[in-house]
Formats: structure tokens, C-alpha cells, sequence
């Protein structure tokens, strides 16, 4: 069985995110999508909030668990849960440069390959920081997140 992880923030999740997860199942047999806590930013929606958020986005999907990756390091996480492989979405060259030493580095604290998607076009302009702006401004976002994320935002007004 091979099982591999997306993790990130998902401060929100959006549909660039779910795109790249859905992917990764038809890759691998079970993907675990882990929620960092993140202690370098500041999130707008609790860990709790972003595992609800995403749990129920996945809800119906097979294959995908969602767990919260809490403060320490991804590999020591890949390590208790068994996993090898991490998947990464690539939007452009900004990510692969931020990405790389990420992946170099977890190669050698204990051998954990990443595994990078290319970003589907429909995508490459979603980011959770660009979203957020959006919609404390007033946009719509609803053609970019899920419906769980959707209403969250929705329920706690433009201001954020
Ligand atoms: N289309 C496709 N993929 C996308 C898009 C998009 N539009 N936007 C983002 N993605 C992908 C990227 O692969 C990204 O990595 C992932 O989605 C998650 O995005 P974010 O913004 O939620 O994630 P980040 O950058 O906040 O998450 C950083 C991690 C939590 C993954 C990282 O800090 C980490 O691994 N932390 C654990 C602690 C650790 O081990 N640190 C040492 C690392 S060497």
C-alpha cells in the first residue's frame, strides 16, 4: 500500500488545493492531507476550523484521511503514519523555489521523496493569502474554495 501526504496550512483551502489532492489519489492508494498549525503565520480560521473545513470537503472522496499535522516535523509525522512520499502543487517557478530546499531537506532528515504536480491552468492565480484579500474586500470567492470554506467565510462577514 502507498500512501503519501499534502500538507499544508489551507488557511483556507481552496480549489487549487483540492485539485492537486484528487490527483494524488489516482497516484496513491491513500493520501493524507495534514493541517499544519504554522507557527510563522498568523491563520484566520482555527487548526480545528481548517481540519472541519477540509474533512467535510473530502467527505465523500475514498482514499483521503485528514489529520492535523499539529507543530512538529513533517517527516517525524511521515514517520509515525507510515508514509513515504510527499505531493506538492506547483503553481510556477516561485514555487519550485520555495518548495526545493523543503524537499531536499526532508530527504535528508530521513529520506522522504516529494512528489511535485504541476498546477492545473484553471488554478495557477488561487492562492489562500490572495482569497482572503478578496474576499475581506468584498469579492466573490465562491468560484474558488469549496462549499464548506464558501460558507465559513461567508458566515463571518467581509471583515474576516
Ligand atoms: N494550485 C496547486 N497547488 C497549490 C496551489 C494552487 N493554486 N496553491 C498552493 N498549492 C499547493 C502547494 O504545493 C503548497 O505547498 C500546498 O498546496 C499547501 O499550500 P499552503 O499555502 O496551505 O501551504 P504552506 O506553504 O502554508 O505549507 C507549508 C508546510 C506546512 C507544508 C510546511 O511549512 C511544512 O512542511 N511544515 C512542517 C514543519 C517542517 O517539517 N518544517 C521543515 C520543512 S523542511
Amino acid at each position: 500500500m502507498q500512501s503519501a501526504v499534502c500538507p499544508g496550512s489551507f488557511d483556507p483551502l481552496h480549489n487549487g488545493h483540492v485539485e492537486i489532492i484528487a490527483r494524488a489519489t489516482n497516484l496513491f492508494d491513500e493520501v493524507v492531507v495534514a493541517v499544519s498549525a504554522n507557527m510563522h503565520k498568523t491563520p484566520l480560521f482555527s487548526l480545528d476550523e481548517r481540519i472541519e473545513m477540509t474533512r467535510e470537503t473530502f467527505s465523500y472522496v475514498r482514499g483521503v484521511t485528514v489529520k492535523p499535522l499539529g507543530e512538529g516535523l513533517l517527516t517525524d509525522f511521515c514517520r509515525a503514519e507510515g508514509i513515504h512520499a510527499v505531493v506538492k502543487g506547483l503553481r510556477d517557478c516561485r514555487d519550485l523555489a520555495y518548495e526545493s530546499p523543503m524537499a531536499t531537506m526532508n530527504r535528508h532528515l530521513s529520506g522522504l521523496e516529494t512528489v511535485y504536480l504541476p498546477a492545473d491552468g484553471h488554478y495557477t492565480h488561487l492562492s489562500s493569502t490572495l482569497i482572503k484579500e478578496v474576499h475581506s474586500l468584498g469579492g466573490d470567492i465562491s468560484d474558488f474554495v469549496p462549499r464548506a470554506v464558501c460558507r465559513r467565510l461567508t458566515d463571518r462577514g467581509v471583515s474576516g
